[in-house]
């Protein structure tokens, strides 16, 4: 933010409503990083806040001034901070090790002190923050499912920071509730649920998503586990993929279940469930004596990107009367593609979906949702009807009182970026982000198909944007003992990983999975990424690692 359009340019040193201002280089506030480009070294009038403490601004009686100031100062921070993420050129860290950001780096101290520090100590404070940290926005990252930096879902983040309230009642989140309820209601007719009134709640991640979906599954088998708990229900078993979301084990562990509980079902070589190995193990948990009540699918599995093949599977649950909850944490964005969503067919039959759009969708973190087909299980399941919230004689329709529908009290608005993101882009300018992610997805594929020292982790055409392959130094070749060449090679993406953070290049995340040794996942959520940039990180892993 430059003042002078604004109006708020005094002369160095000059005194205006009261406060001292001074002319300064804006390395002072930004940072003079290496990879700074010439425009950020222009020099910028700026209020001088060594001696202004958070107690000066409002509401403080004459903090106005101040706060304004102070508060366009940390938006210049973010901006530039932005400008640099979308420069494919800036570094995407600065990476430190973790000792040497507990000691301290360059009067960047993470301690905390009795005395107050003055704003501008906080204004150095919030710039080093995010100079130190990960730049998820920038093109060339590619470590998570959800990256991305979109404007104005930051702007919907802000908005949301400032109105700084609770969802739990509609009488301090009117606007937020009906937004919550318009968008579950969309997000029901794109599963395909028809007329059905909208019942679902936004969460604080996939994993509580699921775990939302497991609880009410449970409750509707077994509706007295809510007062009587787990000792007068039957030894119950779920079942998921083998290449599910560890969240399910977690829930299981949570829930009282046990992970022991949760059968793991065989996948095909492509990581989908095999629907006649989950009709199997169901069998054979009856014979045993075991009582079913719920599978869950997954539709987008995090490292494959498999989707399970959700028809045959709704078909057994619906033989075998159990709940069918789909995790399409990260897969469901596709339903957002005319031209993809059929990989997810079978989803409107499902009791509950898992979806974040802060992963295909780009929406800023955090943004989950998870969606019960049938109305009222959630707050029968949840309801705890405290008082001082839910009074029953409000002077409004309490339904829009939807925080007993949770398992927390206090709740984060995750909606109104969503809200704002799908007004600025319409469902078909998801549909266009969603379909580019894709061709890059299939980019990647064929040019790894023809290159040497790269091999596929499976040879098939990318279903959602996930691309697994190994990176084979040459040395490699010569190995001819095929147990020490995967010892070898699974030491190779971890060093070339390493490198890359060191070097601050880019970002990719590698894993070992069932019998494969580690190899990379490249997974494709980000909207700044062109070609260009995928090019760039087959050249990088070639040249970090043509040597190991
Ligand atoms: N909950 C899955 C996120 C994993 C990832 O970003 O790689």
């Amino acid at each position: 933010m430059d003042f002078r359009e604004h109006g708020f340019v005094s002369q160095p040193g000059v005194e205006l409503h009261g406060v001292q201002r001074r002319k300064k280089s804006i390395c002072d506030v930004q940072g003079c990083e290496e990879d700074m480009g010439k425009e950020d070294n222009i020099e910028s009038f700026m209020t001088d806040f060594s001696n202004v403490y958070a107690s000066d601004l409002l509401p403080s009686k004459h903090g106005g001034e101040f706060t304004e100031q102070f508060l366009l100062e940390v938006v210049d921070i973010l901006l530039h901070y932005i400008r640099k993420t979308f420069d494919e050129k800036s570094k995407i860290l600065d990476f430190h090790y973790p000792h040497q950001l507990l000691e301290g780096l360059d009067g960047f101290n993470l301690e905390l002190s009795d005395q107050p520090e003055p704003l501008e100590q906080l204004l150095v404070d919030c710039r080093d923050t995010l100079k130190y940290g990960v730049k998820t926005g920038h093109p060339r990252f590619f470590n998570q499912l959800s990256s991305g930096l979109d404007i104005i879902g930051v702007a919907g983040e802000w908005l949301t920071a400032t109105a700084n309230t609770n969802m739990f009642t509609y009488e301090i989140s009117p606007v937020f509730i009906v937004m919550e309820m318009i968008l579950l209601k969309k997000m029901h007719e794109i599963i395909g649920w028809g007329e059905t009134e909208a019942d679902g709640i936004f969460s604080p991640g996939g994993s509580i998503s699921n775990l939302y979906s497991i609880l009410v599954a449970r409750y509707k088998k077994f509706p007295e586990i809510k007062t009587k708990g787990m000792a007068v229900l039957p030894h119950i078993v779920l079942f998921v993929s083998e290449h599910s979301h560890y969240s399910i084990k977690k829930i299981a562990a949570v829930l009282g279940i046990g992970t022991d509980n949760v059968i793991e079902v065989k996948c095909d070589e492509r990581g989908k469930m095999i629907p006649l190995e989950l009709e199997k193990n169901i069998l054979q948990a009856k014979k045993m004596g075991l009582t079913p009540f719920c599978v869950s699918a997954t539709a987008g599995t995090t490292v494959y990107g498999a989707f399970d093949p959700l028809d045959n599977i709704a078909d057994i649950c619906e033989q075998h009367n159990l709940w069918m909850h789909v995790d399409a944490a990260w897969g469901g964005g596709l339903l957002m593609s005319k031209k993809h969503s059929y990989k997810l067919h079978g989803i409107e039959r499902a009791d509950s979906v898992t979806w974040n759009p802060h992963k295909l969708m780009g929406v800023p973190l955090q943004c989950s949702v998870v969606l019960i087909r049938e109305m009222g299980l959630l707050k029968s399941c949840n309801q705890m009807c405290a008082e001082y919230l839910f009074q029953p004689d409000k002077h409004y329709d309490i339904g829009y009182d939807t925080g007993d529908k949770t398992i927390q009290c206090g709740r984060h608005v995750d909606i109104f970026k969503l809200w704002l993101m799908w007004k600025a882009k319409g469902t078909y300018g998801f549909e266009v982000q969603i379909n580019k992610f894709m061709e890059l997805a299939d980019y990647l594929y064929k040019i790894l198909k023809k290159k040497e020292n790269f091999e596929l982790v499976f040879d098939a055409e990318p279903e959602l944007t996930n691309v697994c392959f190994w990176y084979i130094p040459p040395r490699l070749k010569s190995i001819s003992n095929e147990y020490e060449r995967q010892q070898e090679l699974q030491k190779i993406a971890p060093k070339i990983k390493a490198m890359m953070i060191e070097g601050g290049t880019t970002m990719i995340s590698y894993q070992p999975h069932g019998d494969k040794v580690n190899f990379f996942r490249m997974v494709f959520s980000n909207p700044a990424t062109k070609q260009s940039d995928v090019d760039f990180l087959i050249d990088e892993i070639e040249r970090l690692g043509k040597a190991l």
